[in-house]
């Protein structure tokens, strides 16, 4: 797009305070992008490089997951340093390109926003770590060991709380005599929000940001800021064991508030931003506070309800296979649920999740019909679509099989603990093969050339074996490919705006394999049908308001006209969208 259009284009939206109700966002874990350098780990440069895949995709948001300065003990969500970028990935004067060539393609940029937690390596840490009254020991969590118990051993933990990265919450600091607090890995030590000279610090960092060019953040596990502050026991689980805490952390007392106080600090006054706030076992009641804009917290949060469907009673390494429609159902939760008020983000992948297409849809039988069924139903929905690197070309989990294959803190505490439990290797394998997050962090699959053109050097994490049969390379302007499928439905959410703004209804098709909604926007209706399962199923119901209607889009062959296409038994993952509009640009 030539400058003046996209500067026409970013100031257009400026002017319309929810521009982001019809914008897509793309996902970059810049790690496993594209490597310039050749050491193996994809950087700035190299996104830089691959810009105009994004631009001809259509997306108008790109995240960057963290760059900043890092041990990268959880892959840069450990900062050392909120103000510098990492060396591993280039420069602040490259950052500052590429958020110039970003906008000259009329692209904004969000930069995540990790404050539950900084790197123990901050200056912030190692000062508070440094003595019992330095003026920082408040920025995080310190306790004294359990009474009654030796200081450091196992049982003097200050609660019984789990972290979400295995074992105890609590990490001994022999220099100090005390604990400090990490629901994540010991690493990343909590920030303490009660000080406000932490949310002040916090605040400023992001104004910076902000004069620097940034268009907003995607705020990182920000819904669990807030801690209840006398730091309870937990219910300890019935088989012994940590307990989960998550009742003083998720959602704590002071959330609203702080996420008020920084909307004030920050936001206002600013327009032409996006916020997204990334909020693991939020309820629907709360999501509607979070975003409901009179209330000025964040514009959408990330809910977690249909990333954990398939959980099992043995937890997310343990996985359940899901009946077809559990899916659609808990989707439609969430759009019924936000209909008035709120406003949903749309995802089904990123770095922390197993890829879509294997999760999900069938990566073995119906590949491309699954990846396309897959974006069709989940980017016409209501509220902004997010699609994470490679998922637009269907990129598959990866066929790991030993332990040395993986890299993630996650799932190498996960082993260790799991085979310190006494359970197999390969049954525990076989748990982080459907579910860990290396599955979403292999390189993209740019071409059939080595390590998938991702780099000239060894990757950090190895490249899919699949990459010879899918890449971007293989599928940028063929007819009916997971790519150009994407480009053409995040295209409909811009030329329709019963895309953005219409109301959201699920129809009764009969089978709940079936996902049939439809969208309404005045005289405008779109009517999405899919069969999100392997087998052909039949489409029941009254389509008759769309007797007339033009198909916008399909993933299979089909006839054109609803009440013809429906007549059949729907062919497996076939989904495909009608659009019935006194409008001329159908
Ligand atoms: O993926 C998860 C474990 O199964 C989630 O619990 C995940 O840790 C949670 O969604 C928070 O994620 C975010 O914060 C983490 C970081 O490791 C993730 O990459 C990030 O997306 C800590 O900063």
């Amino acid at each position: 797009m030539p400058r003046d259009a996209a500067d026409d284009r970013l100031s257009a939206w400026a002017a319309r305070p929810d521009w982001w109700r019809r914008a897509v966002v793309y996902q970059v874990y810049p790690r496993s992008f594209q490597d310039s350098d050749g050491d193996g780990v994809g950087d700035l440069r190299g996104v830089l490089s691959r810009l105009d895949h994004l631009a001809d995709l259509g997306v108008d948001v790109l995240w960057l997951s963290p760059i900043y300065r890092s041990p990268h003990a959880d892959n840069g969500y450990d900062i050392s340093d909120y103000r510098d970028v990492d060396p591993l990935f280039g420069t602040l004067a490259d950052l500052d390109d590429l958020i110039a060539a970003a906008h000259a393609r009329g692209i904004r940029i969000v930069m995540d926003l990790v404050v539950n937690h900084t790197s123990d390596e901050h200056p912030w840490f190692v000062e508070s770590r440094s003595s019992r009254d330095n003026p920082k020991r408040d920025w995080y969590w310190w306790r004294p060991p359990r009474p009654g118990h030796d200081p450091g051993t196992p049982g003097a933990e200050p609660t019984n709380w789990e972290s979400f990265f295995s074992g105890s919450v609590w990490q001994w600091d022999e220099t100090t005599g005390e604990y400090y607090l990490h629901l994540f890995d010991r690493k990343q030590p909590d920030l303490n929000w009660e000080n406000p000279e932490v949310r002040r610090a916090v605040y400023e960092m992001m104004r910076w940001w902000l004069d620097r060019g940034v268009d907003g953040f995607r705020m990182d596990v920000i819904n669990l800021i807030s801690k209840v502050v006398d730091l309870p026991d937990a219910p300890a689980p019935p088989g012994g064991g940590w307990a989960d805490g998550s009742a003083f952390y998720v959602g704590g007392p002071r959330l609203h508030e702080f996420l008020q106080e920084m909307h004030r600090e920050v936001f206002a006054g600013r327009s032409g931003l996006i916020t997204v706030g990334e909020t693991p076992g939020v309820t629907t009641a709360e999501a509607l506070l979070f975003t409901d804009p009179a209330r000025a917290e964040v514009d959408m949060v990330f809910q977690f309800d249909h990333v954990g469907l398939d959980h099992g009673p043995g937890g997310k390494f343990a996985p359940r296979r899901l009946e077809p429609g559990e899916l659609a159902a808990s989707f439609t939760r969430w759009q019924d649920a936000l209909a008035d008020t709120g406003w949903n983000s749309l995802y089904l992948a990123n770095h922390d999740q197993a890829r879509p297409v294997s999760r999900f849809g069938d990566d073995e039988r119906y590949w491309r019909e699954s990846a396309t069924a897959l974006a069709t139903i989940l980017h016409l929905q209501r509220g902004t679509p997010y699609v994470y690197q490679g998922e637009e070309i269907g990129m598959t989990n990866a066929p790991f099989a030993d332990i040395d294959a993986y890299r993630d803190v996650e799932s190498l505490n996960h082993y260790a603990e799991a085979l310190a439990r006494g359970s197999s290797p390969d049954e525990t394998l076989r748990g982080m093969a459907a579910m860990s997050r290396d599955n979403a962090r292999t390189p993209v699959q740019w071409d059939a050339t080595a390590h998938a053109g991702f780099t000239t050097g060894e990757p950090w994490l190895a490249v899919n074996p699949n990459a010879a049969r899918i890449s971007v390379a293989a599928q940028r302007g063929v007819d009916g490919s997971v790519l150009e499928h994407y480009r053409a439905v995040i295209a409909l959410r811009h030329d329709h705006d019963v895309v953005a703004d219409g109301t959201f209804s699920r129809l009764d098709a009969g089978d709940p394999a079936i996902f049939a909604y439809e969208r309404v926007l005045g005289t405008e209706r779109l009517l999405v049908v899919a069969n999100l399962s392997s087998e052909p199923r039949d489409a029941t119901g009254d389509f008759s308001a769309y007797a007339e209607a033009v198909r916008v889009i399909a993933n299979v062959d089909l006839p054109g006209r609803v009440l013809d296409a429906l007549a059949q038994p729907l062919a497996p993952w076939a989904a495909a969208a009608w659009l019935s509009s006194g409008d001329a640009n159908a």
